[in-house]
């Protein structure tokens, strides 16, 4: 449960990172976010995952590595305006994951994991212990709430 504090404060770090998402091109700094978070985080960790992209190009800089890690950022950053609304914003993106991709719901912890560690890198020391423990909390929920079409 994310007290009001913890929702203001994932609000704020989203919208901070949106920005940067939608200039994608232009932006290094994201360029290594994504890079960081798919290449060397989640493939590199869970290779795993790498077989439900096999119809795309994933190595380091591809453009579909790029527009895939962009989309899901804004996706998260969507969420995160408002945290109370997650099953309505995230509705077609649970059927999906489930029903069309048919994600395994264990790789959304993973990728999680990954988005946490890629966010303590890139935030440095605005990733206070706060920050840390409200989007573990954020990232739990989101899983969660992509998951619930499995049952
Ligand atoms: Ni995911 C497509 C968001 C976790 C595999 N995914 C999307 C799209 C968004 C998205 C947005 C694009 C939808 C569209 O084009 O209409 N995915 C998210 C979010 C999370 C997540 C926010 C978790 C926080 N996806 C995962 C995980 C896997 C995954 C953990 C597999 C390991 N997603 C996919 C695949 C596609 C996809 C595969 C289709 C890619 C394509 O372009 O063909």
């Amino acid at each position: 449960m994310l007290s009001k504090k913890e929702k203001k404060l994932i609000r704020e770090i989203w919208e901070r990172l949106s920005p940067v998402a939608e200039d994608i091109g232009a932006d290094a700094l994201l360029r290594y976010l994504l890079l960081l978070f798919f290449r060397c985080r989640m493939f590199a960790s869970f290779p795993g995952t790498k077989t439900y992209f096999s119809h795309l190009d994933i190595s380091r800089g591809s453009a579909h590595l790029s527009s895939h890690g962009k989309k899901i950022v804004l996706a998260i950053a969507e969420g995160a305006k408002d945290i109370s609304q997650l099953t309505v914003t995230l509705a077609p993106l649970q059927t999906l994951h489930a029903y069309q991709l048919r994600i395994d719901p264990t790789n959304f912890k993973l990728l999680s994991h990954c988005m946490l560690v890629t966010l303590a890198c890139y935030l440095g020391e605005g990733f206070t212990p706060e920050a840390h423990a409200a989007m573990d909390k954020f990232l739990s929920a989101f899983a969660a709430v992509l998951a619930e079409k499995y049952r």
